[in-house]
């Protein structure tokens, strides 16, 4: 019989677990945790569950782990990432994405030679959180930061972690040179359409129309343009290697982002230059809204607008003369 194990002391109570277990086994409990979050509980009989671990790839805070029906384990944390508890409001998908940054780094074989460089914003603390040696920069200064990492230790892997603020903001010239020179780093971009940190101001990737706390009535493009496509700008550029646009928002394009990171960080140990994958990313508390909800509003608002998949990757090398199709 599949079971899945709820860890009660992290669970902040966001639900997405619930909407993302395909035979609706999951559904908040009447207790709360010691942190005073209304935690989930197992619904189904034990039989029910065959461990297809989607509700654990939603989880942001390493909540879930999952057996299958032969008693082998499907889903287990993550040696990328530290056990601390991090600080993130329910249902931010900044979890998802450590977690997912994590579990790559682990597959891949490459935590021991990983320097990180943590950004400000609301993941400022993202050092605490990943089992990588980590460097702290400036605002929107981390790819500077991760330049000097690299170019000073050729051989270990180097990624930064940005918000949209941090990277398309303050951070807009940095990352566009980082990109042109061809920095051989990998670059991990959180678009939650917001500055999240700071209190929910407009960010250059605030949605038309959206409310923020500095554009209260919406988003004016008039005034302010449209919302910045960095992965189009980038790939705008000649030099860099692979740029793709992901998505957190739920456990099946999680699965589809983890692909695309994993892809990034290969480029970069097989010595191809720079790296960029942007995760379209929740933030309930100043969007206003509930996780779900948020999850839901990433889908129907943002994903037209900054269409996922992989924007540009090098060019396939041309198989042999003789060799098979
Ligand atoms: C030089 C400087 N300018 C401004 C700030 C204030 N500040 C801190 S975080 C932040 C924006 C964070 O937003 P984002 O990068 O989108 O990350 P999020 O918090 O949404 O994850 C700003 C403007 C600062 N810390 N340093």
């Amino acid at each position: 019989m599949g079971y899945i194990r709820i860890e009660r002391a992290v669970c902040k109570g966001c639900g997405r677990c619930i909407v993302a277990c395909p035979k609706d086994l999951i559904e908040f409990s009447d207790e709360l945790n010691e942190r005073g979050y209304q935690v989930v509980t197992y619904k189904g009989s034990p039989e029910e569950c065959g461990g297809c671990t989607l509700c654990a790839v939603a989880c942001p805070d390493l909540g879930i782990e999952t057996w299958n029906n032969r008693g082998k384990q499907t889903f287990e944390t993550t040696t990328g990432l530290t056990e601390k508890m991090t600080h993130y409001c329910p249902g931010c998908t900044h979890g998802v994405v450590h977690r997912v940054v994590g579990e790559v780094l682990s597959e891949l074989g490459l935590v021991g030679r990983t320097i990180g460089v943590a950004p400000v914003g609301c993941s400022v603390l993202a050092y605490e959180y990943f089992n990588f040696d980590m460097f702290e920069a400036a605002h929107g200064r981390a790819p500077a930061v991760a330049t000097g990492a690299k170019r000073a230790r050729p051989n270990t892997i180097v990624f930064t972690y940005q918000g949209d603020g941090d990277l398309a903001s303050i951070g807009g010239n940095e990352i566009l040179h980082a990109a042109n020179r061809g920095e051989k780093i990998t670059v991990i971009f959180i678009n939650n359409a917001i500055y999240g940190m700071t209190g929910g101001q407009m960010a250059p990737t605030t949605m038309p129309g959206q409310k923020t706390s500095t554009s209260p009535f919406g988003r004016d493009t008039e005034d302010t343009g449209m919302p910045i496509k960095v992965c189009e700008l980038l790939a705008a550029l000649q030099t860099p290697a692979y740029i793709a646009r992901g998505s957190a928002h739920d456990s099946k394009h999680t699965v589809r982002l983890k692909k695309m990171i994993k892809t990034a960080f290969q480029h970069q140990a097989e010595g191809r230059c720079f790296s960029f994958v942007e995760v379209l990313s929740t933030c309930p508390t100043n969007w206003g809204v509930s996780p779900n909800e948020a999850s839901d509003w990433v889908a129907d608002a943002m994903m037209d607008y900054f269409p996922l998949g992989i924007i540009k990757e090098p060019a396939k090398e041309p198989k042999p003369a003789g060799a098979k199709a």
